[in-house]
């Protein structure tokens, strides 16, 4: 298999300069890595919400299911609960993950389900031609916002420390070895993983040039300690002028959540062998 193999007749309808582009790029060279080191394609499943972002699933041939806004996190959820082999990925925008569907992500991070979770945060609701979202900035000027919003921006991955995921990270679609390194490593773990990808929508929100000045990669970091990872995810507000650290805040393990349950399913099933052995005992 290779990255030319997993090209569809989709056309393309992105925005030229979109950072959409290096994120589909990036997700097809991992798919193609993953592949080639054993994993076969038809095991994994992308799942889409609707936006800009979404359009990423017509693109690659892969399995994938388009949800509603907003419940792209429960979806993947269900898939993998109905069969743990697969691996499953979701791609969701801002709007979707932080906005509408905020509490799913916080519910599968607290149950620490074994799904990745893509978030193209290009801090503004793209296809619907601008508004703001959660984590854009004081005074974003948008379509909703003609003189700028009132509120400050959420950081989500604070909030993703906070409920419990096990594998938080943020990148940039115009650091592309970092971001196929990060892929990776989220696909490849054992749990739930987000990725904040800073992705530049040029139509509605261009921030290239602001992230271009103020991205830098982590080092001599250690990611399996909460209070390393909580300094450096808030050192950036998503709204002041601070440098924004890329990479991988924290890694840990803890048991998966498709494992304990069915775990409770084979004791289910085996209490109601044995009360069907008994009962024929007595017919
Ligand atoms: C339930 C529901 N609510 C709202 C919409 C309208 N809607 C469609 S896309 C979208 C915004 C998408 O923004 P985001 O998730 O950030 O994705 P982007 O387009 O920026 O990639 C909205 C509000 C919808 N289709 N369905
Ligand atoms: S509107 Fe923005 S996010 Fe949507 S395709 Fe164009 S540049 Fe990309
Ligand atoms: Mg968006």
């Amino acid at each position: 298999m290779n990255q030319k193999q997993l090209a569809t007749s989709a056309k393309n309808t992105w925005c030229p300069g979109c950072g959409n582009f290096a994120i589909l790029n990036t997700i097809k060279k991992v798919l193609t890595v993953i592949n080639e080191e054993g994993f076969p394609l038809d095991k994994i499943v992308m799942v889409s919400g609707i936006g800009c972002h979404a359009k990423i699933v017509d693109y690659i041939d892969v399995n994938s299911y388009y949800a509603i806004h907003g419940r792209v996190t429960p979806v993947a959820e269900g898939i993998k609960l109905a069969n743990p082999d697969l691996k499953v990925i979701g791609f969701a925008g801002d709007g979707d993950a932080y906005g509408e569907g905020l509490e799913h992500i916080v519910f599968a991070a607290k149950r620490n389900i074994d799904i990745t979770m893509i978030v193209h945060n290009n801090r503004v609701y793209g296809l619907t031609t601008g508004q703001y979202t959660p984590t854009s900035p004081l005074g974003f000027k948008g379509r909703s916002t003609p003189s700028g919003t009132a509120e400050l921006p959420l950081n989500p991955l604070e909030l993703m420390l906070a409920s419990g995921a096990t594998f938080i990270a943020r990148a940039y679609s115009n650091r592309m070895d970092l971001l196929k390194r990060t892929f990776k490593e989220a696909i490849l773990h054992k749990g739930f993983s987000l990725i904040d990808v800073l992705q530049p929508c040029v139509t509605f929100f261009n921030t290239y040039e602001y992230y271009n000045k103020h991205v830098y990669e982590l080092t001599s970091h250690d990611s399996q300690i909460f209070d390393q990872a909580l300094k450096k995810i808030s050192e950036w507000d998503y709204n002041s002028e601070a440098p924004i650290a890329l990479g991988t805040f924290y890694k840990i393990e803890k048991p998966v959540f498709e494992e304990q349950i069915l775990k409770q399913k084979t004791k289910v099933l085996d209490r109601n062998l044995k009360i069907k052995e008994t009962l024929a005992n007595y017919i």
